[in-house]
């Protein structure tokens, strides 16, 4: 049977469609249709091709998924070897790169063809034709295993070229992006199997599939870093540049973040501003490579045993290095909660050394099964907290035993409770618990509480553990020669606290609600609690059904406040607090207090140091205020944050009125 031309035509059409909307979607990440409309346009082709399977090509769409499993994969010889990469590990070996290069070139200034570092697993993609033919792992860099039916799975990989020589291999990394692998693991979470550690593990499993269908509902992605063998009728390349371009002109995903860059300064500011976006990119990368970017300069630099002279991986410090569990401590925080925390070996990750790690709650540690004597993998990435991701098994000492959480609080012996909807257990003793003491008191003083300056954890612990305060109420009654006789103390550093706790006297009210610590209140609750009851009496006395009425405030709240207020201990730190003279600022009449916000306009500019403009804007209007985009005569406020700008000038020019974002504050909680 012969196919109608319309018919031809009409696959034709469909395939270029569907292969332009794979490339929006997989390679630019900008879809250009809906999936249903995607959808309609697939199922056209495969009924088309099921009508007339003569017309099926190895390069259809429909062909990427569904080829039948295989025992083991076939060896390929690649046809130009895969080398490897010379590393460098900080600037030093970056510049003496740098300076063989140099040497070797007879030139100086160099131009590197920078890009980032995938941390996949490297492949070469074979085009006959312009057609996909073969695709190939790495292997040892002279042969690898044949994996074409899995890499036709992968839409980033075109599976033809528009214009080709009549060979071309194409060499770049299978990855596997981030969300991805967090989406992966859940499902397998999910379906009780095992968890893959990394985004990379994670594509060399989906890559290394016998089954194909496998490696198809997995979702993994490529990114072409360059050129192998070549047959027939390429531009005449002159740099490592116009090879990338030309590949994202067929259609490959080249890295965005490449640049071009000139000399060991050029090569470091990248390597920087890479390392700074690190964590937002959507794959995992392992630092930067830099290429001799001159064709001609890298063919006359040449080889040494595997890896070519002409290159050098820069790398970033490994965000997880092992180490092993010397201790399972449990630490108290302020609420009493109870953390258990892995004490390490000391192990360099993530730029630091790291001796603890956060182990979250009892039931991570389970979930983990982590336990004293394991060798773990312990991630510090960016300025996170370092944590235990996961047991290396093979090691455990054979009596290593299950962490259960103390039934009694490790600091001071009370007992402890775990509620049967929370994660966390918590020591009962409240405030006489010496670790939440000291937890207290240094919320209590902390910048958005009663702001004190210069009383940090050190001091708190020498004044808890020496029975100098009790309750935040002593602060105000701390001798100052006891004070000075303390470690790394003196006459002058006590006279200054003295004076930073003499100046807390006056806080607005909703800052000393806040400075309570009542569990649950936090710093726009309080400010909600001051405005309802505008004393601290009235909320002391209030009851549950009172509490509720306050804006925002629901049972669970109201519970924690009048539990608070109803442990005669509280009370008696708050009549302390009083007695030693803190007085809450004045607050102004509700018809006054609106009067100072209401109906004013205000104008926003610059960066508000603790909110967003956003934010700002939000509770000025909450309180019937204006915002106003431009600075007139009309305008009562202009709220300026840091580099201000035009508008402060113009503002000082017509005598408005300029508060900075503590005034502003000032005027809300009025
Ligand atoms: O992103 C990568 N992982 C990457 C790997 C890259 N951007 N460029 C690379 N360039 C090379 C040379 C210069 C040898 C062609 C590489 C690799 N090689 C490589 N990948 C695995 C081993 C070597």
């Amino acid at each position: 049977m012969t196919v109608p031309h319309n018919v031809a035509v009409r696959v034709r059409a469909l395939r270029e469609q569907i292969e332009r909307h794979n490339y929006n979607y997989y390679v630019l990440d900008r879809p250009a249709i809906s999936d249903a409309e995607y959808d309609r346009l697939f199922r056209e082709l495969e009924q088309l091709e099921a009508r007339h399977p003569e017309l099926v090509t190895p390069d259809s769409p429909t062909q990427r998924v569904g080829a039948a499993p295989v025992s083991e994969f076939e060896e390929v010889v690649h046809r130009t070897p895969m080398l490897s990469l010379n590393n460098a590990f900080d600037d030093d070996e970056v510049a003496a790169f740098d300076r063989r290069v140099g040497e070797a070139l007879k030139a100086g200034d160099i131009e590197y063809a920078a890009e980032p570092k995938f941390d996949g697993l490297a492949v070469s993609l074979t085009y006959e034709d312009g057609v996909l033919g073969k695709g190939a792992t790495r292997g040892d860099g002279y042969t690898g295993e044949e994996v074409t039916a899995n890499l036709r799975t992968i839409r980033a990989i075109p599976l033809r070229l528009d214009r080709h020589p009549a060979l071309l291999e194409v060499r770049g990394e299978v990855l596997m992006l981030k969300h991805e692998f967090e989406e992966l693991n859940r499902q397998q979470r999910t379906r009780g199997e095992k968890e893959f550690a990394n985004p990379r593990n994670a594509a060399a499993g989906s890559l290394r599939q016998l089954d194909p269908r496998i490696t198809a509902s997995r979702r993994l992605t490529f990114f072409a870093y360059g050129l192998g063998a070549a047959e027939g009728r390429l531009p005449a390349f002159k740099k490592h540049s116009e090879v990338l371009d030309y590949l994202e002109a067929n259609r490959f995903p080249v890295a965005r973040e490449r640049r071009v860059v000139k000399g060991v300064d050029g090569m470091l500011a990248y390597y920087r501003s890479v390392g700074e976006k690190r964590e937002r990119l959507p794959y995992d990368i392992d630092g930067v490579v830099y290429k001799v970017n001159e064709l001609a300069g890298q063919e006359k630099l040449g080889f040494v045993a595997r890896a070519p002279r002409f290159a050098i991986a820069h790398k970033f410090p490994a965000e997880e290095a092992a180490s092993e569990v010397l201790a399972i401590d449990v630490q108290v925080g302020r609420t009493g909660a109870l953390t258990p925390v892995a004490r390490l070996r000391p192990v360099f990750v993530g730029g630091v050394t790291v001796t603890n790690a956060t182990l979250h709650n009892e039931d991570e540690v389970h979930r983990k099964d982590i336990r004293v004597g394991d060798t773990v993998m312990v991630r510090r990435a960016g300025d996170v907290i370092p944590e235990v991701v996961r047991v290396v098994n093979e090691n455990r000492p054979p009596h290593a035993r299950r962490f259960v959480i103390p039934a009694k609080c490790p600091v001071c012996g009370s007992a402890v409770r775990r509620l049967e909807h929370e994660a966390v257990a918590r020591c009962t003793a409240g405030l006489y618990c010496p670790a939440q003491r000291k937890q207290a008191v240094l919320h209590f003083a902390s910048r958005r509480a009663m702001d004190i300056e210069g009383l940090g954890e050190k001091l708190v612990d020498q004044l808890v553990d020496h029975g100098m305060i009790e309750t935040p109420a002593d602060l105000y009654r701390l001798d100052p020669d006891a004070l000075a006789d303390l470690e790394r103390m003196g006459d002058k550093s006590a006279a200054n606290l003295l004076a930073a706790i003499g100046a807390s006297k006056r806080p607005t009210l909703a800052r000393l609600i806040y400075a309570l610590g009542i569990r649950n209140v936090g710093e726009s609750t309080a400010r909600d609690l001051a405005e309802h009851f505008r004393g601290l009496e009235r909320l002391m006395e209030a009851d549950e059904k009172a509490l509720v009425q306050v804006p925002d405030v629901g049972p669970v709240v109201a519970q924690s406040i009048a539990q608070f207020f109803g442990e005669p201990h509280n009370r008696r730190v708050v009549r302390e607090l009083l007695q030693a003279g803190v007085r809450t600022a004045p607050m102004l009449s509700r018809a006054a207090a609106a009067a100072a916000v209401a109906e004013k306009t205000f104008v926003l500019t610059g960066t508000l140091p603790h909110m967003t403009r956003d934010e700002a804007k939000a509770r000025i209007e909450a309180r019937g205020g204006r915002v106003a985009g431009s600075i007139s005569k009309k305008t009562d406020y202009l709220v300026a944050g840091t580099d201000p700008g035009a508008k402060y000038d113009k503002a000082r020019a017509l005598g408005v009125k300029t508060l900075d974002e503590a005034g502003l504050l000032k005027l809300l909680e009025q």
